[in-house]
């Protein structure tokens, strides 16, 4: 019973982190918590104003009447501190990997913003693998001289090179996951096509679409690219002009209209796709999660992502994400 009971507070508890708003999660989880702990805060059984209520019609004394509700508040913070804290942990623990499949030595040769790396790098993050980075110069591509492959995300595994994002991603997961649970079922490989033959092409339309936020994705690129200082210029202004045409050719040939509403619809459709679920995989993400997590990083915080969180039902689903991927396991090169 008492297994039970924690059982649907733990679900309830996890729904309330589904809540849209940060304010609207935390009041939730406050009154959830509160519930079970017996203090029942804007509970349906007996409200915390009820049982406020109760208290000054009693017996106590003033004094009494004041450390009883100091109590409630101080009991139901302390519960909802080590509740949500054991929620969060319950409903978003990675999985462990066995430490002997683990790399020893991981470099991802890559472009900063490129989406193809962003989506190697949530894997990489999410598994908590240590890895180093070198940043490619997109001009010289001296840094990978040594490949016959000239695109990124190439990813050097204990001195075997891996290229080609979905394929390095297939890879590790035969590498460092548990038989079990190595291979990808038909939805989830489903999702991950949809990263790559459709998520991906809603991006540059939308981050190029204008010149300010050409601007604001080139500046990005110029600070966070390996540039020598007189190329950062360049890059900046000639990049952002030219990437603002070729998003209009980009548009054309994917057959986009309104590049918004486009990218809006994709969310929507991804929303659509996870079915009242916290992740596609259920309770933790699965792959498809982590590439769109991944190709949506690079343009959460630009024009094109805020607007897509603020105009469609995307952003709760890219918070977990953010709370499940965690830190970056990168490490200094
Ligand atoms: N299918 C590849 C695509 C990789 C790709 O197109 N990378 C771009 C950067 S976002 C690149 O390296 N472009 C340089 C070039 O084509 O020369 C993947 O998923 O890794």
């Amino acid at each position: 019973m008492r297994r039970a009971s924690t059982l649907v507070a733990s679900t309830a508890l996890s729904r309330v982190l589904l809540a849209s708003s940060e304010q609207q999660r935390y009041t939730r989880l406050f009154q959830v918590t509160s519930f079970y702990a017996g203090i029942n805060v804007g509970s349906p059984r007996r409200s915390f104003s009820t049982s406020m209520r109760s208290i000054s019609r009693g017996v106590y004394s003033d004094t009494a009447k004041f450390f009883l509700s100091l109590g409630g508040l101080a009991a139901a913070s302390v519960v909802f501190g080590v509740t949500s804290l054991l929620v969060e942990e319950k409903a978003y623990a990675k999985e462990l990997l066995k430490p002997d499949l683990v790399p020893k030595d991981v470099v991802l040769y890559q472009f900063e913003a490129c989406p193809f790396c962003n989506k190697v790098k949530a894997f990489l993050d999410y598994y908590d693998v240590p890895y180093k980075v070198v940043e490619v110069n997109p001009f010289s591509k001296k840094e990978i001289k040594w490949s016959e492959y000239k695109k990124v995300p190439i990813l050097m595994v204990d001195g075997e090179p891996l290229v080609d994002s979905s394929a390095i991603i297939d890879q590790m997961r035969n590498k460092i996951i548990r038989a079990k649970s190595s291979s990808a079922d038909d939805e989830e490989k489903k999702w991950c096509r949809w990263v790559d033959d459709h998520l991906v092409h809603m991006l540059s339309p939308n981050i190029y679409r204008n010149t300010s936020e050409a601007l604001e994705s080139f500046d990005y690129i110029a600070s966070n690219g390996n540039f020598s200082f007189s190329e950062k210029y360049t890059v900046k202004y000639a990049g952002a002009a030219a990437m603002y045409f070729v998003s209009k050719k980009l548009k054309k040939k994917y057959n986009i209209t309104d590049e918004r509403a486009a990218l809006y619809e994709s969310a929507e459709t991804w929303v659509n796709a996870l079915d009242g679920r916290d992740f596609l995989g259920g309770l933790k993400p699965n792959l498809a999660d982590l590439s769109v997590f991944g190709v949506l990083r690079p343009v959460r915080y630009l024009k094109a992502g805020k607007d897509m969180v603020e105009h469609t039902r995307i952003g709760d689903w890219y918070s977990r994400m953010e709370i499940a991927v965690g830190e970056s396991s990168r490490i200094k090169a």
